[in-house]
């Protein structure tokens, strides 16, 4: 897209992952700044070896390769730059506010899930080009634009849980208008990964966005759960908890699931 460093777009009918492929590619020693825009994966994925769903032809379904300067612990920020982007374009597109649960979907008003982001780094990949040999992180969104039409549309499992940008706003929505209007805006956020300054604004849009501050939650990690409020964020994105034992933070990579507390 031009007056951006997304230029190379790749789109694919089919594919089984669109992170698979740009890991793939970053490994091979792809520069930062690749794109790659499925209209269908036959193995689409979520965290934690999770799947993610989407009929042919309906959905947008994209990964960028971004090799940012971020410090180790800043990681999160990348996928936040990306939540916040998509949350930019809705509105955008659609005057439609979504919200930023912690650490990884975009929710609508009524809390279903309209979107999640998946960020998968490799840390041990060859250098990539001169200009940006930094470590690749690939960040992959899936955002539900005209599927489901309706709940009947949905899988069991996700009735309840998942909705769509037509369903909200009860029209078909213009992929292209939304993945034009995203990767616009990621180009200034991608930027201000690589700087002191530029990380504060992004952490700062990620807060004032995520709605899970304010929220009583239960924190389920890999070996062990907890309740409490959550506070706040740090500038690295890390979500802050007053749990009875005291103030925890938790970093998203740790998290299984963050749900609402009993
Ligand atoms: C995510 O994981 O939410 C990350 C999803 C990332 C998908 C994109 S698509 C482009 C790129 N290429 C990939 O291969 N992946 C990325 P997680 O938080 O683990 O959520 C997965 C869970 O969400 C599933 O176990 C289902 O319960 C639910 N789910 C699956 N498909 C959904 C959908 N279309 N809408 C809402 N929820 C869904």
């Amino acid at each position: 897209m031009s007056g951006t460093r997304f230029t190379d777009i790749r789109w694919f009918g089919s594919i089984d992952s669109t992170n698979r492929y740009l890991l793939d590619e970053a490994r091979a020693g792809a520069p930062a700044g690749v794109v790659a825009v499925a209209d269908h994966q036959s193995a689409g994925r979520g965290r934690l070896g999770r799947t993610w769903e989407a009929p042919p032809g309906s959905n947008l379904l994209v990964s960028v390769l971004l090799r940012p300067d971020l410090p180790p612990d800043q990681r999160h920020l990348a996928s936040a730059v990306v939540a916040l982007a998509a949350v930019g374009a809705v509105d955008a597109v659609l005057g439609l506010g979504l919200a930023i649960k912690w650490p990884n979907d975009l929710l609508g008003a009524d809390g279903r899930k309209v979107a999640g982001v998946l960020a998968e780094a490799d840390l041990a990949a060859p250098a990539g080009p001169v200009a940006t040999p930094g470590p690749p992180i690939v960040v992959g969104i899936g955002i539900n634009v005209n599927w489901p039409a309706g709940d009947e549309d949905l899988p069991p499992e996700l009735v309840g849980l998942a909705a769509s940008l037509r369903q909200i706003v009860g029209r078909p929505v213009d992929r292209d208008a939304v993945l034009d209007a995203m990767l616009f805006g990621l180009e200034h956020r991608v930027a201000d990964l690589d700087t002191v300054a530029g990380r504060i604004r992004q952490s700062d849009d990620l807060r004032s966005r995520c709605s899970t501050i304010g929220s009583w939650v239960r924190v389920e990690l890999s070996d062990r759960w907890f309740e409490g409020t959550a506070t706040d964020l740090t500038p690295e994105g890390h979500l802050v908890v007053e749990s009875a034992t005291g103030t925890q933070t938790v970093i998203a990579g740790d998290v299984v699931h963050v749900r609402p507390g009993s």
